[in-house]
Protein backbone atom coordinates (compact mmCIF):
# COMPACT_ATOMS: atom_id res chain seq x y z
CA UNK A 1 0.00 0.00 0.00
CA UNK A 2 1.49 3.18 -0.61
CA UNK A 3 3.04 5.81 1.41
CA UNK A 4 0.20 8.78 0.82
CA UNK A 5 -1.78 8.04 3.69
CA UNK A 6 -2.57 5.24 6.41
CA UNK A 7 -5.31 2.81 6.92
CA UNK A 8 -7.27 3.61 10.18
CA UNK A 9 -9.66 0.27 11.27
CA UNK A 10 -12.70 0.30 10.56
CA UNK A 11 -15.22 -2.76 10.77
CA UNK A 12 -16.36 -2.90 7.34
CA UNK A 13 -15.44 -1.94 3.83
CA UNK A 14 -18.39 -0.61 1.90
CA UNK A 15 -18.47 -1.39 -1.83
CA UNK A 16 -20.49 1.41 -3.65
CA UNK A 17 -21.70 -0.80 -7.34
CA UNK A 18 -23.81 -1.83 -9.21
CA UNK A 19 -24.73 -5.71 -10.15
CA UNK A 20 -24.11 -5.89 -13.54
CA UNK A 21 -20.46 -4.08 -13.78
CA UNK A 22 -17.56 -6.13 -14.49
CA UNK A 23 -15.27 -4.20 -12.31
CA UNK A 24 -17.55 -4.57 -9.55
CA UNK A 25 -17.54 -8.64 -9.97
CA UNK A 26 -13.73 -8.23 -10.12
CA UNK A 27 -13.87 -6.49 -6.40
CA UNK A 28 -16.78 -8.47 -5.32
CA UNK A 29 -14.53 -11.68 -6.39
CA UNK A 30 -11.74 -10.69 -4.50
CA UNK A 31 -13.35 -9.76 -1.06
CA UNK A 32 -14.98 -13.37 -1.49
CA UNK A 33 -11.21 -14.14 -1.92
CA UNK A 34 -10.26 -13.07 1.21
CA UNK A 35 -13.75 -13.88 3.12
CA UNK A 36 -14.32 -10.39 3.85
CA UNK A 37 -17.25 -8.95 5.38
CA UNK A 38 -18.44 -5.77 3.51
CA UNK A 39 -21.07 -3.75 3.00
CA UNK A 40 -23.05 -2.83 -0.14
CA UNK A 41 -24.53 0.04 -1.36
CA UNK A 42 -26.27 0.31 -4.79
CA UNK A 43 -25.34 2.97 -7.18
CA UNK A 44 -27.36 3.87 -10.60
CA UNK A 45 -25.56 2.31 -13.41
CA UNK A 46 -25.61 5.40 -15.87
CA UNK A 47 -25.98 9.52 -14.33
CA UNK A 48 -27.06 10.77 -12.08
CA UNK A 49 -25.07 9.10 -9.67
CA UNK A 50 -25.80 12.22 -6.83
CA UNK A 51 -25.00 9.72 -3.69
CA UNK A 52 -21.74 8.85 -5.11
CA UNK A 53 -20.27 11.88 -6.37
CA UNK A 54 -21.14 13.31 -3.24
CA UNK A 55 -18.50 11.02 -1.75
CA UNK A 56 -15.98 11.00 -5.20
CA UNK A 57 -16.76 15.02 -5.75
CA UNK A 58 -16.88 14.06 -9.40
CA UNK A 59 -15.48 10.45 -10.54
CA UNK A 60 -18.60 8.29 -11.35
CA UNK A 61 -17.24 5.24 -12.41
CA UNK A 62 -17.86 1.66 -10.35
CA UNK A 63 -16.89 0.89 -8.21
CA UNK A 64 -15.75 2.92 -5.20
CA UNK A 65 -14.76 1.52 -2.18
CA UNK A 66 -15.78 3.80 1.19
CA UNK A 67 -13.96 3.20 4.56
CA UNK A 68 -14.94 5.91 6.86
CA UNK A 69 -14.57 9.19 5.12
CA UNK A 70 -11.77 7.84 2.79
CA UNK A 71 -13.21 6.81 -0.63
CA UNK A 72 -11.20 4.92 -3.19
CA UNK A 73 -11.24 4.88 -6.82
CA UNK A 74 -9.86 2.36 -9.61
CA UNK A 75 -9.80 -1.37 -8.85
CA UNK A 76 -6.24 -1.35 -8.98
CA UNK A 77 -6.04 1.16 -5.87
CA UNK A 78 -9.17 -0.97 -4.08
CA UNK A 79 -7.28 -4.18 -4.74
CA UNK A 80 -3.88 -2.93 -2.61
CA UNK A 81 -6.47 -1.29 -0.15
CA UNK A 82 -8.01 -4.90 0.61
CA UNK A 83 -4.42 -6.39 0.50
CA UNK A 84 -4.04 -3.96 3.33
CA UNK A 85 -6.83 -4.76 5.67
CA UNK A 86 -6.58 -8.60 4.89
CA UNK A 87 -3.07 -9.58 3.80
CA UNK A 88 -4.08 -13.10 3.45
CA UNK A 89 -4.38 -14.87 0.98
CA UNK A 90 -2.41 -12.17 -0.79
CA UNK A 91 -3.91 -10.78 -4.33
CA UNK A 92 -0.13 -10.46 -4.95
CA UNK A 93 2.26 -13.39 -4.75
CA UNK A 94 5.87 -13.15 -5.17
CA UNK A 95 5.86 -15.94 -6.79
CA UNK A 96 3.57 -14.28 -9.85
CA UNK A 97 5.70 -10.95 -10.37
CA UNK A 98 4.16 -10.11 -13.70
CA UNK A 99 0.62 -10.49 -12.35
CA UNK A 100 0.25 -6.93 -12.03
CA UNK A 101 0.80 -6.13 -15.86
CA UNK A 102 -1.36 -8.87 -17.03
CA UNK A 103 -4.07 -7.15 -14.82
CA UNK A 104 -3.48 -4.00 -16.04
CA UNK A 105 -3.51 -4.84 -19.38
CA UNK A 106 -6.96 -7.07 -18.90
CA UNK A 107 -8.58 -4.07 -17.08
CA UNK A 108 -7.39 -1.87 -20.25
CA UNK A 109 -7.31 -4.01 -23.29
CA UNK A 110 -9.27 -7.05 -22.52
CA UNK A 111 -11.89 -5.29 -21.04
CA UNK A 112 -12.51 -3.06 -23.89
CA UNK A 113 -12.40 -6.32 -26.48
CA UNK A 114 -14.68 -8.51 -23.93
CA UNK A 115 -17.31 -5.55 -23.75
CA UNK A 116 -18.09 -4.79 -27.57
CA UNK A 117 -18.10 -7.95 -27.56
CA UNK A 118 -20.58 -9.15 -25.63
CA UNK A 119 -22.90 -5.80 -26.69
CA UNK A 120 -23.32 -6.92 -30.08
CA UNK A 121 -26.49 -7.21 -30.59
CA UNK A 122 -27.82 -10.71 -29.76
CA UNK A 123 -25.83 -10.09 -26.53
CA UNK A 124 -27.74 -6.48 -25.81
CA UNK A 125 -30.55 -8.11 -26.54
CA UNK A 126 -30.13 -10.86 -23.81
CA UNK A 127 -28.68 -8.53 -20.86
CA UNK A 128 -31.70 -6.30 -21.53
CA UNK A 129 -34.30 -9.16 -21.94
CA UNK A 130 -37.24 -7.73 -20.11
CA UNK A 131 -36.19 -4.40 -20.07
CA UNK A 132 -38.46 -1.80 -22.17
CA UNK A 133 -36.62 -0.39 -24.91
CA UNK A 134 -36.14 3.16 -23.62
CA UNK A 135 -33.96 1.29 -20.73
CA UNK A 136 -31.26 0.41 -23.89
CA UNK A 137 -31.48 3.49 -24.97
CA UNK A 138 -30.54 5.37 -22.07
CA UNK A 139 -27.68 3.22 -21.48
CA UNK A 140 -26.37 3.93 -25.00
CA UNK A 141 -26.92 7.39 -24.14
CA UNK A 142 -25.33 7.34 -20.60
CA UNK A 143 -22.34 5.10 -22.77
CA UNK A 144 -21.70 7.24 -25.78
CA UNK A 145 -19.76 10.33 -24.25
CA UNK A 146 -18.86 8.61 -21.00
CA UNK A 147 -16.40 6.28 -23.53
CA UNK A 148 -15.36 8.47 -26.41
CA UNK A 149 -11.90 8.20 -25.74
CA UNK A 150 -11.89 4.35 -26.09
CA UNK A 151 -10.32 3.32 -29.60
CA UNK A 152 -12.75 0.78 -30.92
CA UNK A 153 -12.17 -2.18 -32.53
CA UNK A 154 -13.66 -3.42 -35.28
CA UNK A 155 -16.28 -6.95 -34.07
CA UNK A 156 -14.26 -8.86 -36.67
CA UNK A 157 -10.62 -7.83 -35.19
CA UNK A 158 -12.29 -7.69 -31.34
CA UNK A 159 -13.60 -11.58 -31.68
CA UNK A 160 -10.10 -12.98 -33.37
CA UNK A 161 -8.22 -10.76 -30.55
CA UNK A 162 -10.83 -12.38 -28.02
CA UNK A 163 -10.10 -15.81 -29.81
CA UNK A 164 -6.49 -15.08 -29.37
CA UNK A 165 -6.04 -14.23 -26.11
CA UNK A 166 -8.92 -16.81 -24.85
CA UNK A 167 -6.58 -19.32 -26.48
CA UNK A 168 -3.33 -18.20 -24.84
CA UNK A 169 -4.93 -18.17 -21.81
CA UNK A 170 -5.63 -21.98 -22.03
CA UNK A 171 -2.48 -22.98 -23.31
CA UNK A 172 -1.51 -21.01 -19.95
CA UNK A 173 -3.76 -23.26 -17.80
CA UNK A 174 -2.84 -26.36 -20.07
CA UNK A 175 -1.33 -28.11 -17.28
CA UNK A 176 -3.88 -28.51 -14.63
CA UNK A 177 -2.83 -25.63 -12.92
CA UNK A 178 -5.55 -23.87 -10.62
CA UNK A 179 -4.38 -20.05 -11.51
CA UNK A 180 -2.89 -18.64 -14.09
CA UNK A 181 0.47 -18.00 -12.24
CA UNK A 182 0.14 -21.31 -10.83
CA UNK A 183 -0.58 -22.39 -7.66
CA UNK A 184 -1.40 -18.97 -6.00
CA UNK A 185 -3.88 -16.82 -7.00
CA UNK A 186 -3.01 -13.06 -7.81
CA UNK A 187 -4.90 -9.72 -9.28
CA UNK A 188 -4.09 -11.07 -13.16
CA UNK A 189 -6.40 -13.78 -12.14
CA UNK A 190 -9.51 -11.54 -11.20
CA UNK A 191 -8.86 -9.04 -13.73
CA UNK A 192 -9.25 -11.74 -16.57
CA UNK A 193 -11.88 -13.29 -14.60
CA UNK A 194 -14.31 -10.01 -14.72
CA UNK A 195 -14.20 -9.92 -18.50
CA UNK A 196 -15.09 -13.18 -19.43
CA UNK A 197 -17.87 -13.30 -16.51
CA UNK A 198 -19.51 -10.23 -18.73
CA UNK A 199 -19.35 -12.71 -21.77
CA UNK A 200 -21.24 -15.28 -19.93
CA UNK A 201 -23.76 -12.91 -18.61
CA UNK A 202 -24.91 -13.12 -22.62
CA UNK A 203 -25.73 -16.84 -23.65
CA UNK A 204 -26.14 -15.71 -27.45
CA UNK A 205 -22.43 -14.98 -27.36
CA UNK A 206 -20.96 -16.62 -24.53
CA UNK A 207 -20.03 -19.54 -27.18
CA UNK A 208 -16.77 -18.11 -27.57
CA UNK A 209 -15.99 -19.20 -24.28
CA UNK A 210 -17.12 -22.84 -25.44
CA UNK A 211 -13.86 -23.91 -27.70
CA UNK A 212 -11.30 -23.38 -24.20
CA UNK A 213 -12.01 -26.19 -21.75
CA UNK A 214 -8.44 -25.30 -19.64
CA UNK A 215 -10.35 -21.46 -19.40
CA UNK A 216 -13.60 -22.74 -18.65
CA UNK A 217 -12.63 -25.18 -15.48
CA UNK A 218 -10.45 -21.89 -14.52
CA UNK A 219 -13.28 -19.74 -14.73
CA UNK A 220 -15.86 -22.15 -12.88
CA UNK A 221 -13.73 -22.30 -9.91
CA UNK A 222 -12.29 -18.56 -9.66
CA UNK A 223 -16.12 -17.31 -9.88
CA UNK A 224 -17.12 -20.06 -7.25
CA UNK A 225 -15.26 -17.91 -4.37
CA UNK A 226 -18.05 -15.63 -4.69
CA UNK A 227 -18.77 -12.66 -2.87
CA UNK A 228 -17.48 -12.86 0.96
CA UNK A 229 -20.17 -12.02 3.54
CA UNK A 230 -22.36 -8.76 3.23
CA UNK A 231 -24.90 -6.78 4.16
CA UNK A 232 -26.95 -3.94 2.36
CA UNK A 233 -26.59 -0.28 3.08
CA UNK A 234 -28.67 2.66 2.28
CA UNK A 235 -26.52 4.99 0.11
CA UNK A 236 -28.02 8.00 2.47
CA UNK A 237 -26.31 5.88 5.61
CA UNK A 238 -23.13 5.61 3.87
CA UNK A 239 -22.83 9.31 3.77
CA UNK A 240 -23.77 9.43 7.05
CA UNK A 241 -20.84 6.97 8.09
CA UNK A 242 -18.56 9.53 5.99
CA UNK A 243 -20.01 12.92 8.05
CA UNK A 244 -19.63 10.88 11.00
CA UNK A 245 -16.35 9.52 10.42
CA UNK A 246 -12.61 11.48 10.29
CA UNK A 247 -10.26 10.70 7.04
CA UNK A 248 -6.88 8.93 7.78
CA UNK A 249 -3.94 11.04 7.71
CA UNK A 250 -1.77 11.61 4.47
CA UNK A 251 1.50 13.08 3.36
CA UNK A 252 2.32 14.51 0.23
CA UNK A 253 6.32 13.70 -0.80
CA UNK A 254 8.54 15.98 -2.25
CA UNK A 255 10.05 16.73 -6.14
CA UNK A 256 6.47 15.70 -7.55
CA UNK A 257 5.49 19.62 -9.00
CA UNK A 258 2.77 19.54 -6.26
CA UNK A 259 2.26 20.84 -2.72
CA UNK A 260 0.04 20.04 0.21
CA UNK A 261 -2.84 22.22 0.72
CA UNK A 262 -3.00 23.19 -3.39
CA UNK A 263 -5.81 23.05 -5.20
CA UNK A 264 -5.93 20.19 -7.39
CA UNK A 265 -8.29 17.98 -9.85
CA UNK A 266 -8.04 14.56 -10.61
CA UNK A 267 -9.53 12.41 -13.82
CA UNK A 268 -9.08 9.44 -15.26
CA UNK A 269 -6.98 9.73 -18.36
CA UNK A 270 -8.68 7.62 -20.38
CA UNK A 271 -12.29 7.30 -20.27
CA UNK A 272 -15.37 8.47 -17.93
CA UNK A 273 -13.13 11.60 -17.36
CA UNK A 274 -15.32 13.40 -14.67
CA UNK A 275 -13.44 15.23 -12.67
CA UNK A 276 -12.91 15.15 -8.82
CA UNK A 277 -11.82 18.50 -7.38
CA UNK A 278 -10.30 19.28 -3.84
CA UNK A 279 -7.32 20.04 -1.79
CA UNK A 280 -3.95 18.01 -2.55
CA UNK A 281 -3.66 16.03 1.11
CA UNK A 282 -1.92 12.79 -0.15
CA UNK A 283 1.01 12.55 -2.97
CA UNK A 284 3.16 9.11 -3.09
CA UNK A 285 4.25 6.72 -6.34
CA UNK A 286 1.03 4.84 -6.32
CA UNK A 287 -1.11 7.43 -4.88
CA UNK A 288 -2.86 10.54 -4.99
CA UNK A 289 -5.31 11.64 -1.96
CA UNK A 290 -7.70 15.24 -2.11
CA UNK A 291 -9.57 16.62 0.58
CA UNK A 292 -12.68 17.86 -0.10
CA UNK A 293 -15.74 19.73 1.67
CA UNK A 294 -19.37 18.10 0.82
CA UNK A 295 -22.75 19.19 2.49
CA UNK A 296 -23.84 15.89 2.41
CA UNK A 297 -20.65 13.62 2.94
CA UNK A 298 -18.80 16.15 5.15
CA UNK A 299 -14.97 16.12 4.66
CA UNK A 300 -13.64 13.06 2.70
CA UNK A 301 -10.50 12.26 1.73
CA UNK A 302 -10.78 10.91 -1.99
CA UNK A 303 -7.88 8.58 -3.06
CA UNK A 304 -6.75 7.83 -6.69
CA UNK A 305 -4.08 5.46 -8.05
CA UNK A 306 -1.61 7.82 -10.39
CA UNK A 307 -1.40 5.44 -13.13
CA UNK A 308 -4.49 5.96 -15.20
CA UNK A 309 -5.29 9.34 -14.02
CA UNK A 310 -3.94 13.12 -14.38
CA UNK A 311 -3.46 15.15 -11.59
CA UNK A 312 -3.34 18.84 -12.49
CA UNK A 313 -3.08 22.38 -10.27
CA UNK A 314 -6.48 23.92 -10.73
CA UNK A 315 -6.25 27.27 -12.62
CA UNK A 316 -6.41 29.95 -9.95
CA UNK A 317 -2.89 28.17 -8.52
CA UNK A 318 -1.56 27.97 -12.27
CA UNK A 319 1.23 30.88 -12.04
N1 LIG B 1 -10.13 1.56 -14.25
C1 LIG B 1 -11.42 1.54 -13.59
C2 LIG B 1 -12.50 1.19 -14.59
C3 LIG B 1 -13.90 1.17 -13.99
C4 LIG B 1 -14.99 1.05 -15.04
O1 LIG B 1 -14.77 1.17 -16.26
N2 LIG B 1 -16.20 0.80 -14.59
C5 LIG B 1 -17.36 0.74 -15.46
C6 LIG B 1 -18.32 -0.33 -14.98
S1 LIG B 1 -17.63 -1.94 -15.10
C7 LIG B 1 -18.12 2.03 -15.37
O2 LIG B 1 -17.84 2.85 -14.52
N3 LIG B 1 -19.12 2.23 -16.25
C8 LIG B 1 -19.91 3.42 -16.22
C9 LIG B 1 -20.76 3.57 -15.03
O3 LIG B 1 -20.94 2.60 -14.27
O4 LIG B 1 -21.28 4.65 -14.81
C10 LIG B 1 -11.35 0.57 -12.42
O5 LIG B 1 -10.47 -0.31 -12.40
O6 LIG B 1 -12.13 0.73 -11.47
Amino acid sequence: MSTASVLHPVVHPVLHHYPTSPFAEKVRLMLGFKAMAWQSVSMPSIMPKPDLVALTGGYRRAPVLQLGADVYCDTALIARVLESLQPAPTLFPASAPLAPLLAQWADSTLFWIAVPYTMQPAGLAALFAGQPPEAIQAFAADRKPFSAGVKRLSPVDGQLQLQAALAAFDAQLADGRPFLFGADASIADFSVAHCLWFIRRAPPVAGVLDATLNVTRWLDALLAIGHGRSERLKSEEALAIARSSTPAPASVMPGQGFAAGQRVNVAASDYGTEPSVGVLVGLAEDEIVIRRDDERAGTVHVHFPRRGYQLRAEPQDTP
